[in-house]
């Protein structure tokens, strides 16, 4: 797999007093010895970097610094190097334990919110001290998220990493872009867009617009089609296009009217990248094959648009997975802000492109799917995986293909 380069990876420090558990907390969430933990004060001396995916942000650089409450020659040092740190971190992570806050901790919290970094507080060692109720009234009054853990038992980890999807500032998931970057300029990608009685009349859906618009910002050509012209307008190119970008529902017709070389995949697959995870979508997708008659489906839709005719998720989408299943599956339906707290009885969750949405709450569902031990999938992988074409839709993201062949074998 590329990896992210640096400079785009979300930087995370993680400060506090020695002792307090940040390296023990550094491994807990890489489950990896990183950092050496110990019982000694100040086992780390210089700061520890440990870039990584983090689920369910994306690549990250952990920081792990030295303790910086000692006095002394030494303790100057120390403090100088995490000062350096502070400067270029985009989260700060304040590690203390139940009882221990002091004008220290205020100290390193008025450094970051000088450089308006925002600040999870986390609580270490709970499994020796629970936190007072005072204590904690006043740490979320400090905090933009205050996180209860013990690095040691493993407890609360996940609630850490929700705190950081909640707190990251909001142009790390901007960034992306659509589709442009799988097209070069002056190349042409061919969006295919079929005009049936689903098709909302007079103009295109929100997916098509966003997809066009990066074209024309990426300096790339757009040429759409209705599916059935598609054979003419290939044909009509003096060279073959750099990506063929279908609606999912003619992802059958469109796979056998693009030759095996254009690379192809669907507008939904395109949207799981730039709204949420598109690896960890494509392992979730894995899931069909362990479903069976009985189980039951989520179908989550972000939009509240009233289905109509042979509604993608009512109608097929179901009709899909049922077919390939070979049994019949129980579908509950929810649209908007209805995404339910409690997932345990479905055994996958099927979602929508998201195009309305934003990514952090995106992010965020398919963080509680994970967390539950649901699989969370999309509606162009779960069509593309039940007409047996999702390696050629996911050949032009190497990640995800990387991520469908580990998790097939
Ligand atoms: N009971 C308990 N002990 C913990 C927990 N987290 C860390 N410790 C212990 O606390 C001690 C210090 O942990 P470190 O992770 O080295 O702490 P640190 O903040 O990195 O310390 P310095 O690098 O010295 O600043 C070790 O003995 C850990 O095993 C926890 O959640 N519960
Ligand atoms: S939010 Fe979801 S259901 Fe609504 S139009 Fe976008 S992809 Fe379709
Ligand atoms: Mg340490």
């Amino acid at each position: 797999m590329q990896p992210a380069p640096k400079a785009l990876r979300l930087h995370i420090g993680l400060f506090g007093r020695r002792n307090v558990g940040k390296s023990s907390l550094l491994n807990a969430i890489t489950r990896q010895q990183v950092s050496i933990v110990s019982a000694v004060a100040g086992t780390t001396t210089d700061p520890v970097e440990k870039p990584m995916e983090l689920l369910p942000l994306g690549p990250v650089l952990f920081v792990d610094t030295a303790g910086v409450d000692d006095e002394g020659a030494l303790g100057e040092l120390r403090m100088q190097r995490t000062r350096a740190i502070l400067d270029r971190v985009d989260i700060g992570v304040v590690v203390t334990e139940a009882g221990a806050w002091g004008a220290f901790e205020d100290g390193l919290i008025g450094e970051l919110q000088q450089r308006k970094v925002p600040v999870v507080v986390a609580v270490n060692k709970i499994d020796l001290r629970a936190l007072p109720d005072d204590e904690r009234g006043r740490l979320q009054r400090v905090s933009d998220a205050l996180v209860e853990l013990s690095a040691l038992a493993g407890e609360g980890v996940g609630d850490f990493r929700e705190a950081l999807l909640r707190v990251a500032p909001a142009d790390f998931f901007d960034s992306r872009r659509i589709v442009a970057d799988l097209v070069p300029p002056g190349e042409v990608a061919v969006l295919v867009v079929p005009i049936d009685k689903e098709a909302p009349k007079g103009r295109l859906i929100l997916p098509q617009v966003m997809a066009i618009r990066d074209l024309l910002d990426g300096e790339s050509l757009a040429l759409v089609t209705q599916d059935r012209e598609l054979r003419r307008a290939l044909a009509g190119l003096a060279k073959p296009p750099a990506l063929v970008v279908t609606d999912s529902q003619a992802f059958l017709k469109v796979a056998a009217d693009v030759p095996p070389e254009v690379p192809m995949t669907s507008f939904s697959i395109l949207m799981a990248r730039f709204q949420g995870d598109l690896a960890e979508q494509v392992r979730g997708t894995i899931a069909i094959e362990a479903l069976k008659g009985g189980d039951r489906v989520l179908i989550a839709e972000t939009c509240t648009h009233h289905p109509i005719g042979d509604d993608i998720g009512r109608v097929k989408i179901p009709r899909w997975l049922s077919q390939y299943v070979g049994s019949t599956l129980e579908f509950s339906h929810v649209q908007g802000r209805d995404f339910p707290a409690d997932l345990s009885p479905y055994r996958l969750v099927v979602h929508c492109g998201n195009c309305t949405g934003n990514r952090r709450e995106m992010l965020s569902r398919i963080h509680r799917c994970r967390e539950a031990g649901v699989p969370i999938t999309n509606y162009g992988l779960t069509i593309a995986y039940s007409l047996g074409i999702c390696e050629r839709a996911l050949a032009p993201f190497p990640s995800a293909l990387e991520a469908y062949h580990a998790a097939c074998s």
